[in-house]
């Protein structure tokens, strides 16, 4: 399955889909050539809903020598290490952050949009539109964050941390069309990167499991193979919070690339990164500076032996990137949904001696260039904010 789960291929990764033409600013196909950021940017048709269909940039021209950049949806519940994603997404020339859709986890569904609204506008990116996910697990009507996760991102999911709220709103599309409408526009010029509850991606892979299969990579930030988990001795935060999404998205056809705590953990951010961003004198340097004190303080308390705090979800977006920054095993994962191992990542034992696998597993990182790239491209970004 990973055989076909290349890096090259898609649209000419403009915008432009197989007919030649362009999306508009509400998703609809237009001639011409006008090309403005916020066209561009959009994910998908307002009148969504689509049923399933073949993903058109499979095949289109340009594939085989890519010029321009690919286009990346984050899914995110917008905690601190989310903010950090989304500032990597906008440092990060090799890829268009074409929206922010909202899943849940650190916070509500609600918050984390909020969160997200204000930080894409804190670094210039108001254009970049943010949609609605699912926002409780399968099997529950409800959801609202744990003492842990507000130990480790606050109450508001940032820290405490000052930023204006933004005056926009989310878009009126579901998230679930929105990246539905984008894998059949860009096909394997899109990149998809859920860091919070699988619940809304893997609702859109089952649904659409041929549409879905067809983009670049779906690169997650969750689970924890040869480590222990976070939540308890087996289980990580974001697996945890939906297992049953998590097993359908792993038995639904769709390949997947994990980067678990088994390679987060050993990417660290020290309060030598957020010195220099408070140095640079601007508002997003101090907000961010803030915001991850206060995320290296939690650390400092549960995990003082990493001397700092882990980079998960940026280094979703940066394996989503760029591969070669980890190495990885393939498994077809299932989820424990019962018993004291409820969450658990583990290889499905009824599908071991299958010659085809649906998940790279990261087992490996090269921690030391990433964390220079990161360091590098986001206090750049945080330096050109006022
Ligand atoms: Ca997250």
């Amino acid at each position: 399955m990973h055989d076909r789960n290349g890096v090259d291929g898609g649209s000419d990764g403009d915008g432009r889909i197989a007919g030649g033409g362009k999306l508009d600013s509400g998703g609809k196909l237009v001639d011409g050539h006008s090309d403005s950021r916020r066209r561009s940017r959009s994910a998908g048709s307002e009148d969504g809903r689509r049923e399933c269909g073949r993903s058109g940039g499979a095949d289109s021209p340009g594939s085989a020598h890519r010029r321009t950049p690919r286009k990346l949806i984050l899914d995110l519940d917008t905690g601190i290490d989310d903010a950090l994603a989304i500032a990597y997404a906008l440092a990060s020339p090799e890829v268009d952050l074409i929206a922010v859709t909202g899943t849940y986890g650190n916070v509500t569904v609600e918050r984390g949009l909020r969160n997200s609204l204000a930080v894409l506008d804190l670094l210039g990116a108001d254009d970049v539109p943010v949609y609605a996910g699912i926002d409780h697990p399968l099997g529950s009507d409800s959801f609202e964050p744990s003492a842990g996760s507000r130990a480790i991102h606050g109450d508001d999911g940032l820290g405490g941390a000052s930023i204006p709220e933004s005056s926009r709103r989310p878009e009126t599309q579901s998230a679930q069309d929105a990246i539905l409408n984008a894998a059949a526009t860009y096909g394997r010029d899109l990149l998809v990167v859920p860091t919070g509850a699988l619940t809304t991606v893997a609702h859109v892979c089952c649904r659409c499991p041929e549409v879905m299969s067809g983009v670049g990579s779906i690169t997650f930030m969750g689970g924890a193979l040869t480590v222990p988990g976070n939540v308890n001795p087996c289980v990580e935060a974001n697996i945890s919070q939906d297992p049953q999404s998590a097993d359908n998205l792993f038995h639904c056809a769709v390949p997947t690339t994990m980067v678990g705590l088994d390679v987060t953990h050993r990417t660290v951010l020290t309060r030598d990164a957020t010195r220099a961003w408070r140095s640079l004198g601007t508002r997003a340097g101090r907000f961010f500076a803030d915001m991850v004190d206060y995320y290296i303080g939690a650390y400092e308390r549960s995990q003082p032996y990493l001397g700092g705090c882990g980079l998960h979800d940026p280094l979703a977006v940066a394996a989503a990137i760029d591969p070669t920054l980890i190495s990885t095993i393939g498994l077809n994962l299932q989820v424990d949904l019962e018993g004291p191992f409820r969450g658990r990542t583990i290889a499905d034992p009824e599908l071991l001696r299958e010659e085809t696998t649906s998940t790279r597993v990261a087992v490996g990182v090269d921690g030391g260039r990433f964390v220079s790239t990161f360091v590098g491209r986001v206090g750049r970004l945080l330096g050109e904010r006022c």
